[in-house]
């Protein structure tokens, strides 16, 4: 097997080539988004193997992103054509810098991967890695997207490690307590990734990274990232799988770097997390690496991150652990 198996929704991005709102902005870049493909495809330059599992539409979109995805060393072997519904697009402003107000327009309603079910995902290929990667995303698609990730994280012998960033998408969502299903699947996965503000919103939880921890005491670990100030891991001591052991906490502070655009900086995060897990590194380390990801993603306009330049390694080597902003 690989070493990772991210499965989810891509989409060719559109991104403005001049500031601007979308109704005015003359012209636009494309790239490849899609969280857990950017997270794949950022593992398979740190060198690992990964493998990324989906539908997208019989269409030239879907081509390009079949191409795109492969071109950065990623297997897409298992993705599926659906030669009767699309490959989802959408358009993002990198918005205002203070603020982070960005608007996106989304055409994925209907797409070929919104359009996934437990029967047309290959399950075999997507638990035979080290670290199945999953995102809340793919629970604000469809019903089918529900059942498929119900089934990818039932208990079962021998499953992969099951990382889950909540990825809460407000926009995604019919009804505004819908992303309480989020809660119930981070439950189930073994590393989960979550924001403070993310978890305020998408659950209504206040008292910060304690009080997320109070209720997702079930993975062996949880990070909660709090943006500019850092992340924190809650981890069992020597836990095994499906056991809460007695939480350690680890936090690191995050590199503060001049922002271009937010959006890929979870994925990025959990890239660096990711790495660092595969390689065995403590769990400091791990932080320490989605940081180090995170400031590449942050100060490059796409949506899937350049790897991080050597400067920035050398800014996080010098930063005072202790510090929880
Ligand atoms: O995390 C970045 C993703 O949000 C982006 O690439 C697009 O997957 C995407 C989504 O559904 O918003």
């Amino acid at each position: 097997g690989v070493d990772v198996v991210a499965l989810g929704e891509s989409m060719v991005t559109f991104r403005p080539s001049a500031p601007g709102r979308l109704a005015e902005v003359p012209s636009f870049h494309r790239g490849i988004g899609g969280a857990e493909s950017n997270t794949a495809c950022m593992l398979a330059r740190a060198g690992h193997t990964a493998r990324w599992i989906s539908r997208v539409g019989a269409d030239p979109f879907g081509d390009h992103l079949l191409a795109a995805i492969a071109g950065h060393g990623v297997d897409v072997s298992r993705v599926r054509r659906d030669p009767d519904r699309p490959t989802g697009i959408y358009f993002r402003t990198a918005g205002d810098r203070a603020t982070d107000a960005h608007e996106v327009a989304y055409y994925r309603a209907g797409s070929a991967a919104s359009a996934m079910t437990p029967a047309n995902v290959p399950a075999d290929a997507a638990l035979d890695g080290r670290v199945l990667h999953l995102s809340g995303i793919t629970a604000a698609l469809s019903e089918g997207c529900r059942d498929l990730l119900g089934e990818l994280t039932a208990p079962r012998p021998d499953r992969p490690l099951i990382s889950f960033d909540v990825n809460h998408r407000a926009g995604l969502w019919q009804h505004p307590e819908d992303p309480r299903i989020l809660l119930d699947l981070a439950r189930r996965a073994d590393i989960v990734f979550v924001g403070e503000d993310e978890a305020e919103e998408a659950w209504g939880i206040t008292g910060g990274a304690e009080a997320i921890r109070k209720a997702l005491p079930e993975p062996e670990t949880l990070v909660v990232k709090r943006g500019a100030h850092g992340a924190r891991a809650f981890h069992g001591d020597a836990p095994a799988r499906g056991t809460s052991g007695p939480s350690q906490v680890t936090s690191a502070p995050a590199l503060a770097v001049d922002v271009v655009a937010t959006v890929g900086a979870g994925d990025a995060f959990a890239a660096g997390f990711l790495s660092a897990t595969l390689r065995g590194l403590p769990v400091r380390q791990r932080l320490r690496h989605g940081h180090l990801w995170a400031a590449a993603a942050l100060t490059a306009p796409g949506d899937l991150a350049p790897p991080p330049p050597a400067a920035l390694a050398d800014r996080l080597a010098a930063l005072d652990d202790t510090e929880w902003g």
